[in-house]
Formats: C-alpha cells, sequence, structure tokens
C-alpha cells in the first residue's frame, strides 16, 4: 500500500443525467438527451432517462452509501435545465435548493462536494437555440454558471467546468451516436469544440469571482495504438491522438490549438478567446477507461476506434490495460510540463454484466481487479514523478449509461431498476477498505 499521501483525496463521481430521473419534477425542463433518449433506436434497451436511479427523490440513500464508503469527496453535476428551465434565463429556486441541500448534507458528513457544472444535458431550449455550434451559447453558459456559483459559491470549493467534452463534441455532433444526435462533418464540429472551451474560459472567469478556490477541467484520455503496422492505421492513429488527447488539452494548457487542426478551428476563434481559455485552473481531472486501437476505414470519418488485442475486455469490450492510466499520468507531465496543474484521476471504472445472486449479493471479482491494478498504476505513477492528488471511481450506483442504456453497470452499488434498491457490490467494500487502508487504518 505504497505510493498514496495521507491527504490523497478518494472519491466517487456520477452525473445528473445519469442518476437523478424527475425529469419533469419541480419545474426543471427536457435536456438534449431527454428528447434524444426519446427518440425511437437511439438507445440500446429502449430505456430513456425519465427514472433512472431517482436520486433526485432518493439522494439521501447515496449519501448513506458515501457515508459508508468513507469517501473524502463526492462529484456530481447540476442539472443545467433544472436550474434555468427556460429561455428567459430565470433561475428556478426549487432546482437550486435540491443542489443546495445535496451540497449541505454532504458537507455534514464530513464529504467535500465537487461540483460539476455540465455533463453533456445542454437544456433542449439552448439547442433550439443552435446548441454549442452557435457562439451565444457560451454566455447562456457563463449565465447559467454564475447562477450555480451564486447559491454554492459559499459551500463549494471544488467545481469544474466540464466533463469529457471531446466525448461530447464527437459523439453527439460528429457521430450522432449521442444527443444531440447531429452527423456534421468534423470541420464543422470544430465549432463545437471551440465554443465548449470558450465557455470552460467563461466558467473559470465566473467561478473565480465568486471565489471558487479550486476550478478544474475534466477531459479523458486514451492511448491510441496503430491497429496494425499499416501506414493507413499509424496515420489515423496519429490524427485520433490529436482529436482524442490534444485537441482540447492544449488550448487549455498552452493557449493555442494543436498544429494539425489549428486551421480547421482558425475560422470560429476571436482575438481574445485563446486567453480567455487558457485561464489557469487548479487541478487537472483525468478520466481513464482503456488503451484504444485504431483502424483506417472509408468514410467521412476516416477512423474506427477498436480494442488492441491481447487485452481482457469489459462488458463493453473495452481493453482492461492498467498500465495505460500510468502512461496518461506520466505522459501529460513529459508533454506539458510546468503547464499541467496538479492531476486527479476523477474518473476511472468498468462495466461487466453483474448479477444479485439468490442470497441478495452482488460478487463483482472483475471489477475489484480492475481497480486494484488501477490504483496500481497511479500509485506507480506517483513513485515515477506524477503528482496525482486525488483519485475517484465512476460510479457510485450502476446508472444510466447513455446510448446503452441500463445494459451497461458500472456501480459500486446495484441499481435493481425494478425497485430503486441499491445494493453494494463486492467492489464496494473492497473500495471502502482500500481507502481506509490507505489512511493507515482510520474510519
Ligand atoms: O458514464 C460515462 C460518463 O458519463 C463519462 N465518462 C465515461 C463513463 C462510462 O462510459
Amino acid at each position: 500500500m505504497t505510493g498514496f499521501p495521507r491527504d490523497f483525496v478518494w472519491g466517487v463521481s456520477t452525473a445528473a443525467q445519469q442518476i437523478e430521473g424527475a425529469v419533469d419534477a419541480d419545474g426543471r425542463t427536457p435536456s438534449i438527451w431527454d428528447t434524444f433518449a426519446h427518440r425511437p433506436g437511439t438507445i440500446a434497451d429502449g430505456s430513456d432517462a425519465d427514472v433512472t436511479c431517482d436520486h433526485y427523490h432518493r439522494w439521501p440513500e447515496d449519501l448513506a452509501l458515501l457515508g459508508e464508503l468513507g469517501v473524502g469527496a463526492y462529484r456530481f453535476s447540476t442539472s443545467w435545465s433544472r436550474v434555468v428551465p427556460e429561455a428567459s434565463g430565470k433561475p428556478n429556486a426549487a432546482g437550486l435548493d435540491f443542489y443546495e441541500r445535496l451540497t449541505d448534507a454532504l458537507l455534514e458528513r464530513g464529504v467535500a462536494p465537487v461540483v460539476n457544472l455540465y455533463h453533456w444535458d445542454l437544456p433542449q431550449w439552448a439547442q433550439d437555440e443552435g446548441g454549442w455550434r452557435d457562439r451565444d451559447t457560451v454566455a447562456r453558459y457563463a449565465e447559467y454558471a454564475g447562477i450555480v456559483a451564486g447559491r454554492l459559491g459559499d459551500r463549494v470549493a471544488t467545481w469544474s467546468t466540464f466533463n469529457e467534452p471531446f466525448e461530447h463534441c464527437m459523439l453527439g455532433h460528429v457521430t450522432g451516436e449521442h444527443a444531440p444526435g447531429l452527423t456534421l462533418p468534423l470541420d464543422e464540429a470544430f465549432a463545437v469544440a471551440h465554443h465548449l472551451l470558450l465557455a470552460h474560459g467563461n466558467g473559470v472567469r465566473v467561478l473565480r469571482e465568486a471565489g471558487a478556490a479550486s476550478i478544474m477541467s475534466i477531459n479523458s484520455y486514451a492511448p491510441a495504438r496503430p491497429a496494425s503496422e499499416s501506414d493507413a492505421d499509424r496515420t489515423v492513429a496519429a490524427l485520433y491522438d490529436v482529436l482524442q488527447n490534444r485537441l482540447f488539452t492544449e488550448p487549455l494548457l498552452l493557449g493555442a490549438y494543436p498544429e494539425e487542426v489549428a486551421p480547421l478551428v482558425e475560422p470560429f476563434v476571436r482575438e481574445g478567446d485563446l486567453e480567455l481559455i487558457a485561464s489557469p485552473v487548479d487541478r487537472w481531472g483525468v478520466n481513464y477507461y482503456a488503451i484504444n486501437a485504431v483502424r483506417a476505414v472509408d468514410g467521412p470519418i476516416p477512423l474506427e476506434v477498436v480494442a488492441p488485442e491481447g487485452y481482457p475486455r469489459t462488458a463493453f469490450g473495452w481493453a482492461v490495460a492498467p498500465e495505460g492510466l500510468g502512461e496518461v499520468l506520466r505522459d501529460l507531465g513529459d508533454r506539458y510540463g510546468d503547464a499541467l496543474p496538479p492531476l486527479v484521476v476523477t474518473e476511472n471504472g468498468c462495466a461487466y454484466d453483474d448479477v444479485v445472486d439468490e442470497d441478495g449479493r452482488c460478487d463483482d471479482p472483475d471489477r475489484v481487479r480492475y481497480l486494484s491494478g488501477h490504483l496500481d498504476a497511479v500509485a506507480g505513477a506517483i513513485e515515477a514523478g506524477a503528482d496525482v492528488r486525488g483519485y475517484f471511481v465512476w460510479s457510485l450506483t450502476d446508472n444510466f449509461e447513455w446510448a446503452e442504456g441500463f445494459t451497461k453497470r458500472f456501480g459500486l452499488a446495484y441499481l435493481d431498476y425494478t425497485t430503486g434498491e441499491r445494493i453494494p457490490k463486492t467492489s464496494f467494500g473492497w473500495y471502502r477498505d482500500r481507502i481506509r487502508a490507505a489512511r493507515g487504518g482510520e474510519g
């Protein structure tokens, strides 16, 4: 059990759209994901996000789970369409009350709230006004950020502006697999990328004005390997590395787009944008799940991402490759040096086909192996010099896994979607014990 400083932050992460349900309660209006999920054929099991884990009503049970786990921090996101349900921009007091109750209850339990302002759930009204293709959405995001920070800013120390803009941009606006389900040509999608980044910059400004102590940007990383030795696969693996690992990171850290894509983004960039985007942040959120292999294909998107050969796979088909996490943590330091703030692993986890046995237990040894291996990789990276300050498991309970609906279970606790019951899995007790041991046996 070496490698974890005593003040290392142990946490779990969730997202509003995936857990809250209650999509029309207390004034909330639809997000793009509510609209998308109700469109036939979009979600693998034909489900929607109307109820999910019903966290909006059952949050005290989820807080009790956090207490049992003994985590020091809980990362959740606020739902924009719960806080600002209409294009008028008027704040919804009932929506803000919910997040205030949650925040206060976390603080009472000694769990630090980590509030993420955007996890892919744009209000439908904002999409109808043009969504992220439209620069005006940046200003709407800043208004929303100011409203949340105005209500919670005196209690929440740690904030993040966005989660995984790469996936939201590409899956939502290029491949159409995610909401809002657009299939824009890649060059038009760079408008979306730039506006997401600009909104982040505005978010940092607004959060600083509200006195935020610590602000994060959260991006996903996946080492990219060519699927074969062919020149075509090598070329698209390099392109994928730029898009997945550098397109969002370099403007944020260096104030410049990677030269491979800069001319394509340039039409959307105005004076002062890059300075704002590169506003200093305090922590760097790293989401990691797998190493990817990339192969060349014909079509408007010239590449396909597949699992590399030779690794065990999760139920999602993703490679179980803990060394990839170590590689990501070390490479960020190598690539960006002093420009890189201290790192936090803000998501790491795996989907398996978990079942509850006749004794009511859910045994998930594959998840224990996965998490254990990845924590070892984090410890190894720290020993090798990476400045990693925290680790958050995705996720507290099984939840709505976007286009996969409820078919993919990532939770430390099993969610019975018929009764809403939360059943801690073996991995839940394992994580609790691992946290205790890392803290030197304290509860
Ligand atoms: O469930 C998602 C989460 O919303 C964003 N990061 C990846 C997770 C697993 O796919």
